[in-house]
């Protein structure tokens, strides 16, 4: 698909959803997460988003049961999600629950590795109901998710 910024989306936006303590990001531990704040990368995501001529839903919460909410308004509000959900990647039954009952295009997204950091990040939860897996790439790894949901949601309306 050509990128083309003048044709009009007729698709529902993509909801990039953030977990807990990512609002912190770029203020602590830069050599695992980078230094890019969760402002900049909405910012940039918008940017990528646009030129592909999707629209953005950008949302950050501490609470899980937010991401819940979320997930179940995506059902009828989005066309596709891309999800770091933090810590509850690990922890969070109610999460899978809620991305099972999503049938969209979901790309987990985490700016580390977690396989290659302490044990307890190694197992995912998102994972099992994830279209793909974008991880270790610090910011850049939203961007791919975009251009990836980009050609995904072409191919679906062909
Ligand atoms: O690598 C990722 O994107 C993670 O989803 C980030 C989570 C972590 O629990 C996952 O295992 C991997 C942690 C987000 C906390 O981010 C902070 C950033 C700066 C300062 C403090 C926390």
């Amino acid at each position: 698909m050509a990128k083309n910024p003048k044709a009009p989306s007729k698709l529902l936006p993509i909801y990039v959803l953030n977990g807990p303590n990512l609002n912190l990001l770029g203020t602590r531990e830069p050599e695992i997460y980078g230094r890019t704040t969760l402002a900049d990368i909405e910012k940039a995501v918008v940017t990528r988003a646009g030129s592909w001529g999707l629209g953005v839903s950008f949302r950050q919460t501490n609470a899980e049961s937010e991401l819940v909410d979320w997930l179940q308004e995506a059902r009828t509000g989005a066309s596709a999600v891309i999800l770091n959900a933090a810590a509850y990647t690990h922890t969070s039954v109610a999460l899978y629950d809620a991305l099972k009952a999503l049938d969209k295009p979901i790309i987990e997204v985490h700016l580390s590795n977690p396989y290659a950091r302490e044990p307890f990040r190694h197992h995912s939860y998102v994972s099992p109901a994830a279209t793909g897996v974008i991880c270790g790439l610090k910011d850049q790894g939203y961007l791919l998710a975009v251009d990836a949901l980009a050609t995904l949601l072409k191919d679906k309306k062909k």
